[in-house]
């Protein structure tokens, strides 16, 4: 069925019922505190929850009990990805609707095959990006990343797996490839899931986060949540039982709890990243090293290319602004001045 458009006041509606829930998911939750009221309980039969995961229109989401139940969404309230913390209504055994998406602190999104932004999952608080020697790591994909965490304000971090498959020379140039990163911001941790003891990092820095793992396929996402779920199968298990949903758990981004408290998502692998539609100005700044140097070049609108007295060439230069991550910034800003980038595949 074609979607149809709706017109301005139709979307002021649907924000005012929006609203209106939200509001009484709010009173619900004080007048059982004030009163613990059984009759008030049956009267409002709105509940909030968490989607774990979603599939087409089909969504698990886990209630405030932590049981997951199989929810629809009402059409217009907008697309809930996971992550999303959500109000339903229970309409039968394990079977909701969902009524409203509470407001988004984050959302990570890339732009789907029509330019407009998809986005992929909500209320995330740190990007972990995780790579390996094999399959062959890609800075570009890497620095994509880390602009679209620098732009919704969340703390990255990169995993590099699978360094037990390396060694000697080819072990120190892998290390190598990342050193830069730390200097930026953005911690490097060296992982192998054979090595117990190397999971002692990424162990505390996702501790209490909303984490959702990112990066190429065969990197070792899933199976790194594996390692630190014991319980993963179990979790996918009662999203299986409850909706059918948990079977393909690699073609979704789905969510786990973290036994030491927080968040763990899961995402299907990528080929490329693409950032949404950002301007060149927000490219700048989500190379936060850049930041110190901008507007300190001889012309306003300087491309950081060939133009004489540029600040930020000059600060390469220096060694301040690694190399690759200007080749990256500047193959990026081509990418935006050509308009939207060019279908890819994955
Ligand atoms: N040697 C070695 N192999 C690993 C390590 N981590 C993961 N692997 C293997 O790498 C392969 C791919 O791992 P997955 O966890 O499926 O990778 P993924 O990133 O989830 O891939 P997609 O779901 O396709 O995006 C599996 O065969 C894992 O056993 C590691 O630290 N060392
Ligand atoms: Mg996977
Ligand atoms: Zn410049």
């Amino acid at each position: 069925m074609p979607r149809r458009r709706l017109s301005e006041r139709q979307v002021q509606r649907i924000r005012t019922i929006q609203e209106r829930r939200r509001q009484h998911l709010a009173e619900r939750a004080e007048r059982a505190l004030s009163e613990m009221d059984a009759e008030s309980e049956a009267e409002v039969a709105e509940e909030s929850g968490l989607v774990v995961v979603r599939h087409g229109a089909n969504l698990a989401v886990e209630d405030a009990e932590g049981r997951v139940v199989h929810c629809l969404a009402r059409r217009h309230i907008g697309e809930p990805v996971c992550g999303d913390r959500v109000v339903w209504q229970r309409s039968g055994p394990d079977r909701g609707v969902v009524t409203a998406i509470q407001p988004r602190e984050t959302v990570l999104s890339r732009p789907d095959y029509s330019g407009r932004d998809k986005p992929l999952a909500a209320n995330i608080t740190c990007l972990v990006i995780l790579v390996a020697p094999q399959p062959e790591p890609s800075g570009f994909l890497v620095d994509q990343y880390l602009v679209a965490a620098e732009l919704m304000g969340v703390q990255a971090l990169i995993v590099a797996n699978k360094v037990d498959l390396i060694s000697g020379e080819a072990e120190a140039a892998f290390r190598a490839r990342f050193a830069h990163y730390p200097t930026i911001g953005c911690p490097t941790l060296f992982t192998s899931l054979k090595v117990p003891a190397t999971l002692d990092a990424p162990i505390a820095a996702l501790r209490a986060q909303t984490s959702i793992l990112v990066g190429q396929s065969g990197v070792g996402k899933s199976s790194l949540i594996k390692t630190l779920l014991p319980d993963r199968e179990i979790q996918i298990g009662r999203l299986s039982q409850a909706t059918g949903l948990g079977r393909h758990t690699t073609s979704a981004a789905t969510c786990y709890r973290l036994p030491c408290g927080g968040f763990l998502i899961d995402s299907p692998g990528v080929r490329s990243f693409r950032l949404g539609a950002i301007d060149r100005a927000k490219l700048q700044w989500g190379f936060r090293e850049l930041r110190p140097h901008l507007g300190r070049c001889r012309f306003a609108d300087c491309r950081h290319e060939s133009e004489p007295d540029c600040a930020v060439r000059a600060a390469a230069e220096e060694g301040l602004v690694a190399s690759e991550r200007l080749a990256n910034f500047r193959h990026l800003a081509d990418f935006i001045a050509k308009g939207p980038l060019a279908r890819d595949n994955d």
